[in-house]
């Protein structure tokens, strides 16, 4: 058995709901990936369409596990972002980027902050306006149409999209940094919903889709985002990944809608596991 390749993950811990560490720990570790976490806040469940959670950001304590991964001379093979707790995290992330950065470590951030033209509850402008500085340092980044309008600094547009405002817009977000681009919740037509991927080195742009489910699920970007990260790290080129985990994604909400489950309470994704990994070529 070879060793595992190892990541870190940094996002937020939400106690119920079904996003961020809760699904980026399982969904990762199915694919044969060591995760480490460092924990931005813990909440009693995620803040979107809910109220009445909890919410400790974790700022003072994310400096001192860099500092102990460190001494212990840890090596990552990726070290992936997520949901921010506070502000001063968007430079704390930064600085972890760089402490463990080599030159075999992809970066991906996903720059979690807003979703349908809004932010999340606990997420300030003045975050998103400095968010588009730790995508510079990123190979990768997997913003929604309202991220990636916020890193550019202008105004949100709802769908159906073409495919010239998708590819414009794929092209301006790389120019901040990352030298390829995801963009998630890309629609032309009613019927298929998915993502638009693009590689700087190649200028080229490359599409994968599914039958859409209506309904507003939460947590799927960061079940995309988990699972494309997964196929990456098995070896898969940028848009083969894609479809694996539009495929993915997609299979996890068509279960929780069949299950009748409150959209808000996150997707079934533990049910698609096995197969995801078979895909993955992940067998005994
Ligand atoms: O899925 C994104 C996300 C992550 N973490 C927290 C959230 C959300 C979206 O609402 O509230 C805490």
């Amino acid at each position: 058995m070879n060793k595992l390749k190892r990541i870190a993950a940094i996002h937020d811990i939400s106690g119920f709901g079904k996003c961020s560490l809760t699904v980026a720990l399982p969904i990762l570790s199915a694919a044969g990936i060591e995760v480490c976490a460092i924990p931005t806040a813990v909440l009693s469940s995620h803040t979107g369409d809910l109220t009445g959670f909890t919410y400790r950001e974790l700022t003072d304590d994310m400096p001192g596990f860099a500092k102990q991964w460190k001494q212990l001379d840890l090596h990552f093979e990726a070290l992936y972002s997520g949901f921010l707790g506070s502000y001063e995290q968007i430079s704390i992330v930064s600085e972890i980027f760089d402490t463990f950065k080599t030159e075999d470590t992809f970066i991906m951030v996903d720059p979690v902050m807003a979703d349908n033209g809004t932010l999340y509850q606990t997420i300030t402008p003045r975050m998103a306006d400095s968010m588009a500085n730790l995508c510079k340092k990123a190979d990768l980044i997997v913003p929604n149409f309202t991220e990636a309008a916020f890193l550019l600094g202008e105004k949100y547009h709802e769908g159906p999209y073409t495919r010239d405002y998708v590819e414009n817009l794929l092209r301006r977000l790389s120019r901040l940094g990352p030298r390829q681009v995801v963009i998630t919740g890309v629609w032309f037509s009613p019927e298929l919903v998915g993502t638009a991927g693009y590689c700087r080195d190649t200028d080229q742009v490359s599409y994968a889709f599914s039958q859409k489910i209506k309904g507003n699920y939460y947590g799927t970007g960061d079940v995309f985002a988990s699972a494309l990260l997964a196929g990456i790290l098995n070896g898969m080129k940028l848009d083969i990944a894609m479809q694996l985990a539009v495929d993915f994604t997609a299979g996890c909400i068509r279960r929780t809608r069949e299950a009748g489950t409150d959209a808000r309470f996150g997707v079934n994704f533990e049910a698609g596991l096995l197969k995801f990994m078979r895909e993955l070529g992940i067998t005994e």
